[in-house]
């Protein structure tokens, strides 16, 4: 098989895992990292077993042995350094969101189009086998119509007013928090396993937390303040909890709440469907489990095991049963698919079946919604009809 070379631009928290998950696939050389600086680069480099390291994005780019580029940066650098990969004529692979607003995000989107790379969007809840399985039984009608999606994504990282993020500072995170950070993953994975898309939102946000203890210094990820830390005071002006009803295309109807500041609740993503004949619930901390609900016979727990899972859901499990598999094998399972599709050479613009990891349309798509969600919020004007 032809080898593929890939480099990485950003290595925080989730560059590493986007390293281990392309090293599983086999055929697919690590390159190069750019980060913030040529000595941070360097240094993860050496960390990570990675040949070289460039003083920037743009020089990581020109590298003739990087065929793939995957941005990890912090989300005001999504535009700017996907567009410079699309225009290199690399394919890309962009941590959501896919820019900081919709105006970006579809500029990037018909970019890659015309250039006719492949691009793809980190939603990586779709790689998991259960939530393949899910969106299986709903297409094959096993629950009926779906006519209510509910569930939620809360999280508790940043609770404590010490709790700080790049991702609270709309310069470089975005006009939204919860919504744009986890909200993004629980609209794209419903409308993932429905096959439907959200028409009309309905928003509620608030800011539990409006004044912030900023760390002076630097601080990693998800990391708790230090004891003799440095900090100053900030006002804080984006949402770190939400509601939000939805209604579909299909006429389902919908509602879902995010949180960054729910005690106890780690990375606390759940969907329930709701069909004429059955539900179907999945839950991202018990991963390896499905619940079935019906009404006129017991409910029931697949549990994933490849032997019960359909053929096209299978492949996405690569343990038997009772081992448990975990959010770095999902991880896997979508950048098996984006290598896939490069590996065989298909051009997203020519190919009639949308592939399974989500793309730069669905990046968009991400963008629009949660810019409709703050205005639904912001303007008190109720329901909003999504722009794509
Ligand atoms: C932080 O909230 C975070 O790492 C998100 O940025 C990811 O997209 C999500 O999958 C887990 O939580």
């Amino acid at each position: 098989m032809k080898r593929i070379g890939m480099g990485i631009v950003g290595a925080g928290f989730v560059g590493p895992h986007h390293i281990d998950a392309v090293r599983r696939l086999g055929f697919v050389d690590v390159v190069g990292i750019a980060g913030s600086s040529e000595a941070s680069a360097k240094a993860k480099a050496e960390q990570l077993g990675v040949p070289k390291s460039y003083a920037s994005y743009e020089a990581l780019i020109q590298d003739s042995d990087i065929e793939v580029v995957h941005n990890t940066t912090p989300n005001y650098l999504h535009y700017p350094v996907n567009l410079a990969v699309i225009e290199a004529g690399k394919h890309i692979v962009s941590d959501k969101p896919l820019a900081m607003n919709a105006e970006e995000a579809r500029k990037l989107r018909d970019a890659a189009a015309v250039k006719g790379v492949v691009h793809a969007v980190t939603f990586n809840y779709r790689g998991n086998p259960l939530v393949q399985q899910m969106r299986l039984m709903i297409e094959r009608g096993d629950i009926g119509r779906p006519h209510f999606l509910f569930g939620h994504y809360l999280q508790d990282w940043l609770l404590k007013d010490t709790d700080y993020s790049w991702r609270l500072e709309p310069d470089k995170g975005g006009a939204s928090s919860a919504l744009g950070d986890v909200g993004s993953h629980w609209c794209d994975l419903t409308q993932h396993v429905s096959g439907a898309r959200i028409t009309e939102v309905l928003a509620e946000i608030s800011t539990t937390i409006p004044t912030r203890k900023k760390p002076l210094g630097s601080r990693e990820a998800f990391a708790a303040a230090g004891a003799n830390e440095r900090v100053e005071k900030v006002e804080i002006k984006v949402e770190d909890l939400a509601t939000v009803l939805v209604r579909f295309d299909s006429g389902a109807r919908g509602v879902f709440s995010v949180s960054q500041v729910s005690a106890g609740h780690k990375n606390d993503l759940v969907l329930e469907v709701n069909g004429a004949t059955g539900s179907l619930r999945w839950h991202q901390e018990q991963q390896n489990e499905l619940w079935i609900g019906r009404r006129d016979q017991a409910n029931q727990v697949l549990v994933k095991d490849p032997s019960l899972l359909d053929e096209p859901a299978r492949r996405y499990a690569h343990l038997p049963g009772g081992h448990q598999e975990a959010w770095t094998d999902a991880f896997c399972n979508v950048m098996r698919d984006v290598y896939g599709y490069i590996a065989e050479g298909r051009d997203p613009k020519k190919d009639a079946t949308p592939p399974a990891f989500a793309t730069f349309e669905d990046g968009y798509r991400a963008n629009c919604l949660v810019g409709a969600m703050l205005e639904s919020a912001k303007s008190g004007k109720g329901w909003v009809k999504v722009q794509y």
